[in-house]
């Protein structure tokens, strides 16, 4: 393809014709077209299997087919016909399949056997379960200390798995629990359960209806939650206001045309799905919602002068709240130049802005990587939910406090006890319902998890899922921490590039998908997932396994623990060969579970509960906190000024639409306009013209942090981008050799995946790890 081909202007609106050609294509390209059909339309039904894709959650009224573009891809894609068997790794070593592409290893296929690295050949292996199993438990059981061994979990392991695994990792002996919700919503659960007591969103689905505005903030539902299209237009068609807050204008919170309804499609009709959209600048959110707060203040002042009714909750904020005055005179502090200067809106905006929150009697924001991925995030956090507490927005229905999370079920994991914090109840709870004492020193997060890796003081890698050596920051160094391993072990369902980041010792073990029927010695099994409105429902698999040989996660987490630790704390078989044997251990251990396998006859699932909604505060004070944080002095912190270096631009990672985290499906980002081409940055033609570049010109990026290292990614084409100057865009993964280890948020270690200092560069060399064939 020419440049011109790789960069094209896409009008259309997203969903719609788009969206269908593209499922289409996702679907015949799977090689199981046929097969996959069936299993397309059980997505989201009752009897059926929730969609592997994100973790956004339905009415349970609703009847429709509920699948959107990314869900359908996420279902072909695990579901594909082709197979990673043990003749694939006789003809790659390691080696050379380390050549490839992201996309060209998962494109591969499904994993069929569990495999050994064989240091050696440098290839992996065929080995039997009994061996791997074996291999581990060696490993485990001769360190030093647990603390030694480091458990990765990735937000699509089930309720079930995740229990068992943080069950034998704890029986073990440790809390070391790097989960990718450390790099996701960690911020949104800190600044929500210190605030609030609980640290999930606190609407359902329902309270989209009845919402008179709806505010959606660092988010890009149309690739990354389609379903959440719907009733943001449906909001709009009602009149309710639907306020983004977004540097880019992104399709699907422009104009949404409804895959589903025939007549829009034939008529090529769509519908906006915003009444407002403003473009911060990157990190400038909480100089938004400070902003905002500043108004309704000075409102709130000029109506109590003129004896006008009051624009704050009075009634709200003194029977359920606790800090307002501390937190008011630090509003009163903020000055309007800083908020103007940090937010990147001009007052007139934020007046806007404030008007439209102001006249809303039921407000809902929802909010996603945009804002947890900075330094400031949970002090971020914590402004929404003091602008929300202002006028009483949490714990009514139409309003609240919403998280959008990301994979399938990572707010149900947590909830399982994958937790490298764990609350002492927790703990209490797992020590009064098993005979063995839990750790309770904390362990590590991922980033923790490195720098231990790095340093060998930790010495084992398991992981349940996911891709750790490309979703985590600092690629080249954390892959060398990885190599320092004497094992890394990983219960996945395709290959990817941590598998071939191998320690001494290296493992494989292939487990069936969310789509695959799971049979174990008592008969087949469901298993249960927890949606981003904290329901939990029951998922049956419906196809044929592709492999013989794979086995469920729960089944491999109790071969581990078996092998590791015996029948200690329980009988790992006799547990794992009806899964509402699993489920009734929670019951007793998991607060909000009581009933459980009753409970999950319900259709549609049960709803957890959640205190904050009902008004109950479970904080210190026993209230709803204001919190009085200082807007930061500035973004770019000390780290990146300290070598007198000023940065070119502040880059962004994100997604595409055509990938599921560190996953592929595709090279075109469509709305966008990109196509077969992902080694791109988005920059703002000004900036390049500034920068001294031409538009499609080929640069590096490099970033800046006062450790010296030299972080650089090559070969970039920079794309001329409706983007706010001084921004930039790139593509994740390719992107996270750019991000510092030591660049994490405040009191989350969440990396700063959404702020990076770079300059651009004249290209040195194409990228070395082409994104872009398979
Ligand atoms: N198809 C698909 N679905 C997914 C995923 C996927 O990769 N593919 N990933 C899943 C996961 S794990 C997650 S966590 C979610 C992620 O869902 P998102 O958070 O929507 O994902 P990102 O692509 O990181 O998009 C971040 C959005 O925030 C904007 N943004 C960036 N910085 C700022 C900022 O400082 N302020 C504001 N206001 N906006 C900002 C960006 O322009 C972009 O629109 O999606 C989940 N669903
Ligand atoms: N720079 C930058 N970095 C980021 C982000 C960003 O926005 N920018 N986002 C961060 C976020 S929000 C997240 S959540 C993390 C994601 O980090 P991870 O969750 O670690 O990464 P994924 O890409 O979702 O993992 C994909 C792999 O999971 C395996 N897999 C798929 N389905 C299953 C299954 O059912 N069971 C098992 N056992 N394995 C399965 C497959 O082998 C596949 O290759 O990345 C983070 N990293
Ligand atoms: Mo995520």
């Amino acid at each position: 393809m020419s440049q011109d081909e790789h960069i094209k202007n896409y009008d259309a609106p997203a969903a719609g014709w788009g969206a269908l050609k593209s499922v289409t294509k996702s679907w015949l390209g799977s090689e199981n077209a046929f097969k996959n059909l069936r299993v397309m339309l059980k997505t989201n039904q009752n009897g059926g299997f929730d969609c592997p894709g994100c973790a956004w959650g339905e009415s349970p009224e609703s009847g429709m087919v509920k699948f959107c573009e990314n869900g359908a891809k996420a279902v072909n894609w695990e579901s594909t016909g082709r197979l990673v068997d043990p003749d694939f790794f006789a003809r790659y070593s390691v080696t050379e399949l380390a050549r490839q592409s992201d996309y060209w290893l998962e494109y591969q296929g499904r994993l069929t056997h569990p495999m050994r690295y064989d240091a050696a050949t440098d290839h992996y292996v065929e080995t039997s379960w009994e061996d791997a199993f074996a291999l581990i438990a060696k490993h485990l059981n001769s360190l030093e200390s647990p603390d030694q061994a480091e458990f990765y979990t990735s937000g699509r392991a089930s309720n079930e798995a995740a229990f068992l695994y943080q069950l034998f990792v704890r029986a073990y002996g440790t809390n070391n629990f790097p989960d990718c919700s450390n790099m996701c919503h960690e911020a949104s659960g800190v600044g929500m359960s210190e605030t609030l007591g609980v640290g999930k969103g606190t609407v359902v689905f329902d309270d989209l209806e009845h919402a008179d505005a709806i505010f959606v903030i660092g988010q890009n539902p149309g690739t990354n939650h389609p379903r959440m299209l719907e009733p943001l237009r449906e909001a709009v068609k009602r009149g309710a206001q639907v306020i983004c807050l977004n540097p880019l204008k992104e399709r699907g919170l422009e104009r949404f045309q409804h895959p589903q309804h025939p007549f829009e499609m034939l008529s090529n009709g769509s519908e906006p799905t915003n009444t407002a959209y403003f473009r911060p600048a990157l990190g400038g959110d909480m100089a938004v919602m400070r902003g905002i707060a500043k108004f309704l203040l000075q409102w709130e002042r000029e109506a109590q002068a003129k004896g006008e009714p009051a624009v704050f909750d009075h009634a709200f904020i003194a029977e359920h709240t606790s800090g307002l005055d501390a937190y008011l005179a630090e509003v009163d502090a903020t000055r309007w130049a800083h908020i103007v200067e940090q937010s990147g809106l001009n007052l007139a905006e934020l007046e806007l802005a404030a008007r439209m929150y102001r006249r809303a009697e039921r407000v809902i924001m929802c909010w996603a990587m945009g804002v947890t991925q900075h330094r400031h995030s949970v002090p971020t956090v914590q402004e929404i939910i003091n602008l929300q507490l202002l006028r009483g927005n949490v714990g009514k229905p139409g309003a609240g406090l919403s998280p959008v999370r990301g994979h399938s079920n990572v707010q149900g994991d947590r909830t399982m006890g994958i937790d490298e914090q764990p609350p002492a109840r927790l703990l209490d709870a797992l020590e009064a319902r098993f005979a063995f004492k839990a750790p309770r020193l904390h362990g590590h997060n991922a980033v923790l998890a490195i720098q231990a890796m790095e340093e060998q003081r930790a010495k084992v890698f398991i992981a349940l899922g996911g891709n750790f050596a490309q979703a985590t920051p600092d690629t080249p160094r954390t892959h060398d921490a990885l190599r320092n391993c004497e094992l890394t072990a990983h219960i996945a369902t395709k290959l990817n590039r941590s598998h071939l980041v191998t320690g001494r010792d290296a493992l494989i073990l292939p487990c069936l998908g969310r789509t695959e029927i799971d049979v174990q010695a008592e008969g087949p099994q469901g298993i249960t997932v927890e949606d981003t409105f904290s329901m939990v429902h029951i998922s049956h698999g419906q196809l044929k396994p592709c492999s013989p040989l794979l086995r469920s996660e729960p089944s491999i987490v109790a071969g581990i623990a078996k092998a590791t630790l015996g029948d200690r704390p329980i009988d790992w078989e006799w547990t794992v060969a009806d899964y509402s044997r699993i489920r009734d251990l929670i019951a007793d251990v998991i607060p909000g579970f009581a009933d459980f396998n009753a409970r999950l006859q319900h259709p549609g699932g049960f709803h957890l509960g959640n205190t904050a909604a009902l008004r109950e505060w479970h904080t210190q004070s026993g209230k709803a906190q204001f919190t009085p944080s200082v807007l930061p002095a500035q973004l770019v912190n000390e780290e990146v000024l300290a070598r007198g270096d000023t940065p070119d631009l502040i880059l962004q990672t994100l997604r595409s639409h055509d990938q599921y985290n560190t996953t592929l499906y595709g090279l075109d980002d469509r709305y966008r306009g990109v196509f077969g081409l992902r080694d791109v940055v988005f920059v703002n033609a000004q900036d390049i013209q500034r920068l001294g570049f031409k538009p499609n010109d080929k640069v590096d990026l490099v970033s800046l942090w006062e450790d010296g290292r030299e972080r650089r990614v090559s070969g970039f084409v920079l794309v001329a981008y409706d983007i706010p100057p001084g921004q930039a865009a790139a593509y994740y993964p390719e992107t996270n050799p750019l991000v510092p280890l030591e660049s994490y948020g405040d009191r989350t270690f969440t990396p700063t995946s959404k702020f990076i200092a770079i300059k651009l560069e004249k290209a040195s060399a194409d990228n070395l790890i082409p994104s872009a064939h398979v």
